[in-house]
């Protein structure tokens, strides 16, 4: 083992080798400073000025300025190297590549031409739906769930973390707990359809950002993980990346910090990375795993759509199954495409929102982003839900790690596209895995329903109440109304009698108001679990509202005015029959710059009165009839 000494003095030597090296570099501020610099930060000081980043160091000889300062920004950029593929030099390389392109207005569509591509289209309850379905949910148990969820959510501008939100306010039930209890259930009716004892827990992955980090886990604890052990969840943080000042990709310094870079997320894309650098992807493949599926922070109605899509993806074996729903031209999600080249490359993909419209114009569609006969564009909305087939995943990420295409977005102080308005970053999205694979890999899509599968919380009440008209809200108040519409709907595919909904305005927002109809996953996870629950004559109206708590319990039978909860033990078997009727929970508008309210309410624009209800509990197991 080397001694102490000689480690010291072989650090002395390197650190005076890289002394002499920056004798001829541009920044004498930052030669002055190397006594004070560990050799690695040293190396990161060389790195940057080969990069073109001597401006970095410009303010190292201001009076007063603490050497903790000089060595913080060096640790910064340690950071920066480190987290991203390939080291900041092929960060600072791709942004010079990037924003020359966009100076120069170059396309990064050039040569392709868009047409609809053709994909698995399900309706929900039909037969080939449960067909899908029930393959879908035997494989489950050789899937693993990845939520990414690191973003801030600007445009809801919500103080809290959006997997806090609650999905709906008659439960209270959050988005993260009805995710954890989705995939719990999901995977208990996969191991008893394939009649296996579980091998595994089903993993949970969440990619979190320094905005959602500490907050994730904090919710995650003092709910004891909503079930789930805590080994079956794991964490994957992504760092931020710095970002650009000018065309030369120069780093942006922080406006009030000299010391600091400026840092901007980069985007979900990261996943990718993250999920290959932690090891997880390899763990999952040795451990038998075939399914990744990737989901987003905010969409309450996903699960119902997953086991279905999960069916498509092993039925057709596909390799990247990207869930889709009918989209609204201008409609702020991206559009699944086919793109084909001049030269013959074709691939289908998504075409983010902003970039459809003038890919169209460019291509003979003077229209652009329009939408067709059907009252919906031609191009299905990507939900940002994808499934991936892990064996053909981990191969492709061999080769790139995890590196998605990139893109940039600079806002131009003027024409000359010489100087940004505010600094910009390179960006990547999770949805642009397949740009990199081989046209012979197989990539599909499955087309849902939108009221069964879509229906995001992200935009906050202003932003929202000027959509324009016909066009989806994206908002907490259409989010939650999305939920009972669904799971009004579902009953009365399963045969039950359901009112109209009525029609409210909510914080500027009209809204379809159904009946309140919620469930827990562990009631029913599919449609055929709800057929099989639902038996007999049953009705139900609109303004009542029904929540299912316990797994065994059949509805056989009911005619409801007013509330109705039901819950019970495992082992109790309920059966639902009668007449319940009572003032009910009812849904009053309140506005939403009303302090005395929490802002998760406010920012929907109604709250619940839970004026009068029958609630019953079986808490023993054994056969019960609940019948007023
Ligand atoms: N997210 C991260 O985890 N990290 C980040 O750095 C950024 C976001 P947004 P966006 O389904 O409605 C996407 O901001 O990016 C997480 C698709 O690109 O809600 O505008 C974040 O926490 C678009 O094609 O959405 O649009 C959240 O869970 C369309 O499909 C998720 O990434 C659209 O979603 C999405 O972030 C949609």
């Amino acid at each position: 083992m080397a001694s102490s000494s000689s480690v010291n003095s072989a650090i002395d030597r390197l650190a005076n080798l890289q002394l002499n090296e920056l004798s001829t570099s541009s920044s004498p501020n930052l030669q002055k400073n190397l006594s004070i610099l560990s050799p690695h930060q040293i190396e990161l000081g060389k790195m940057l000025l080969e990069l073109g980043q001597g401006h970095l160091f410009e303010h190292w000889s201001d009076p007063g300025i603490d050497d903790d300062d000089k060595r913080s920004l060096l640790s910064q950029v340690s950071i920066l190297d480190s987290s991203y593929p390939g080291g900041l030099s092929s960060y600072i390389k791709t942004a010079r590549e990037l924003l020359s392109d966009s100076k120069a207005g170059r396309n990064p569509f050039d040569g392709f031409t868009p047409s609809v591509p053709s994909g698995e289209v399900l309706t929900c309850g039909d037969d080939n739906f449960i067909k899908y379905e029930e393959v879908g949910v035997k494989q489950v148990q050789n899937a693993a769930f990845v939520l990414v969820a690191g973003g801030l959510g600007e445009r809801l501008g919500y103080n809290g973390i959006k997997l806090a939100l609650p999905m709906e306010t008659t439960t209270g039930t959050c988005f993260l707990q009805h995710y954890i209890e989705s995939i719990l259930s999901l995977s208990e009716a996969s191991c008893k359809q394939t009649e296996v004892e579980c091998q595994r827990d089903v993993p949970l992955v969440i990619m979190t950002s320094d905005d959602t980090h500490d907050r994730t886990i904090q919710l995650l604890e003092s709910n004891t993980y909503f079930g789930m052990k805590p080994s079956q969840v794991k964490l994957l943080k992504q760092e931020k990346v710095a970002c650009l000042a000018d065309n030369d990709a120069r780093l942006a310094l922080e406006p009030n910090n000299k010391y600091r870079i400026q840092t901007k997320p980069h985007g979900h894309g990261d996943v990718h990375a993250l999920l290959y650098s932690s090891g997880l992807l390899k763990e999952w493949k040795d451990g038998g795993l075939r399914w990744v599926l990737f989901f987003q922070d905010t969409n309450g109605l996903l699960f119902k759509a997953i086991p279905a899509a999960l069916g498509v993806s092993a039925s057709k074996e596909y390799q990247v199954n990207s869930l889709t729903v009918p989209r609204k031209a201008k409609e702020a999600i991206g559009g699944i495409t086919k793109l084909t080249h001049t030269d013959g490359r074709e691939m289908v993909i998504n075409v983010e929102y902003n970039q459809l419209d003038p890919l169209l114009r460019a291509t003979g569609h003077p229209d652009g982003d329009s939408n067709c006969e059907t009252g919906y564009s031609p191009y299905p909305g990507n939900i940002n839900q994808l499934i991936l087939e892990l064996g053909p995943y981990i191969e492709e990420l061999s080769k790139t790690g995890g590196a998605i295409k990139e893109f940039v977005n600079p806002k131009y102080k003027d024409s000359t596209k010489t100087e940004f308005k505010s600094s910009t970053r390179l960006e990547c999205m999770m949805q642009d895995y397949p740009k990199t694979l081989p046209p012979s890999a197989r990539v599909g899509f499955t087309v849902m329903e939108k009221w069964l599968a879509y229906s995001p919380v992200k935009n906050n009440p202003e932003d929202a109440a000027k959509v324009p008209n016909g066009n989806p809200y994206h908002s907490a108040t259409s989010g939650e109304m999305a939920i009972y519409r669904a799971n009004t709907m579902i009953l009365q595919k399963a045969g039950v009698t359901v009112d109209a909904p009525v029609t409210q305005v909510f914080n500027g927002q009209e809204v379809e108001v159904w009946s309140r109809v919620v469930w827990k996953p562990k009631w029913a996870v599919t449609f055929a679990d709800v057929k099989n629950k639902i038996k007999g004559i049953n009705t139900v109206s609109q303004k009542s509202t029904l929540v299912i708590k316990g797994r065994n319990i059949l509805i056989d039978g009911l005619s409801l005015d007013g509330a109705l909860i039901v819950d019970s033990v495992d082992d109790a078997e309920v059966k639902v029959e009668g007449s319940v009727c009572n003032n009910g929970w009812i849904i009053e508008s309140i506005d939403k710059d009303n302090t005395e309210f929490p802002e998760e309410v406010r920012i929907r624009g109604f709250r619940i009165n839970k004026t009068e209800q029958l609630e019953q509990f079986y808490g023993e197991p054994g056969k019960f009839c609940l019948k007023p």
